[in-house]
């Protein structure tokens, strides 16, 4: 039991989740690694909502909304810590989930599909019975996609990895957010959109933004994703990590 009075309640919230998640065969190993990678960078953009993520959020909101085919794609780290969220994310948006592991087994697939079917999630793709293929130039099981789902997907929310598939799926005509505290990760900087932030503030704030934008007409959400520029962005990111190292 956590006492709600110690200066680091909330962090050690999350590693208990985490932790529990790992006992239960929805982490991965070296999800324990990651998260602890997150923690870090978390520490040094001051554990909060920086202006630059919250530009991203709205640029990433606008793009699902205008997508004809997005894919919410859940590792284990995800679905450890934001299940709930992400279910009612891809129910806001019409979009589909789909399950995506870099450390896949069979096993830890049972696993998250019943996280996410606990939360709610009625159909997730990526699964064991999915007739799944594999995008070409990706050397990982993180290769596997579902037909219709990432597959033919247009937009693909990709949360909490550093590897090649960001920019693979760039490269094939997809507009990919990702997520990732860490802006020097391959995949942060390869994006589409990235979202410099926890994941755990992240979604919450992102189904806020689509509730708003939902109201908007398409030249409205379209001039968001006009205005926006990712690189610049994401300096902006690295520049709050900067000053924070000299303080
Ligand atoms: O469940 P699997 O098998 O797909 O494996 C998932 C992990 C996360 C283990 C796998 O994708 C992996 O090894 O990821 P990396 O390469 O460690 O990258 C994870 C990235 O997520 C790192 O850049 C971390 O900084 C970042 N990260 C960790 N926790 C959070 C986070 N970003 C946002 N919110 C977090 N809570």
């Amino acid at each position: 039991m956590i006492p709600k009075n110690h200066p680091r309640y909330h962090s050690l919230v999350l590693r208990d989740k985490i932790v529990k998640a790992h006992k239960d065969g929805i982490l991965a190993d070296s999800g324990m690694i990651a998260h602890g990678r997150g923690e870090a960078f978390d520490y040094l953009i001051g554990e909060k909502t920086s202006d630059p993520a919250k530009k991203s959020i709205k640029a990433a909101a606008a793009s699902l909304l205008l997508a004809h085919n997005p894919v919410l794609s859940v590792n284990g780290n995800t679905a450890a810590l934001v299940a709930d969220e992400i279910v009612e994310l891809s129910e806001i948006l019409d979009a589909k989930i789909e399950i995506n592991l870099f450390y896949r087994t069979p096993e830890r697939v049972d696993v998250i599909e019943d996280v996410l079917k606990q939360a709610g999630a009625s159909e997730i793709l990526g699964v064991n019975s999915d007739n799944l293929k594999y995008i070409d130039g990706i050397e990982s099981p993180r290769a596997t996609a579902s037909q219709t789902g990432i597959y033919a997907a247009d937009v693909v929310l990709v949360p909490l990895e550093d590897g090649d598939r960001a920019e693979i799926l760039v490269n094939s005509g997809k507009k990919i957010i990702t997520i990732d505290l860490n802006p020097l990760s391959r995949t942060a900087q390869m994006s589409s959109i990235t979202i410099v932030d926890n994941i755990v503030r992240v979604i919450p704030l992102l189904k806020e933004n689509v509730l708003f934008l939902k109201e908007k007409d398409n030249e409205y959400i379209e001039n968001i994703l006009k205005s926006f520029n990712n690189k610049k962005n994401l300096k902006e990111s690295l520049k709050i990590i900067e000053i924070k190292k000299t303080n």
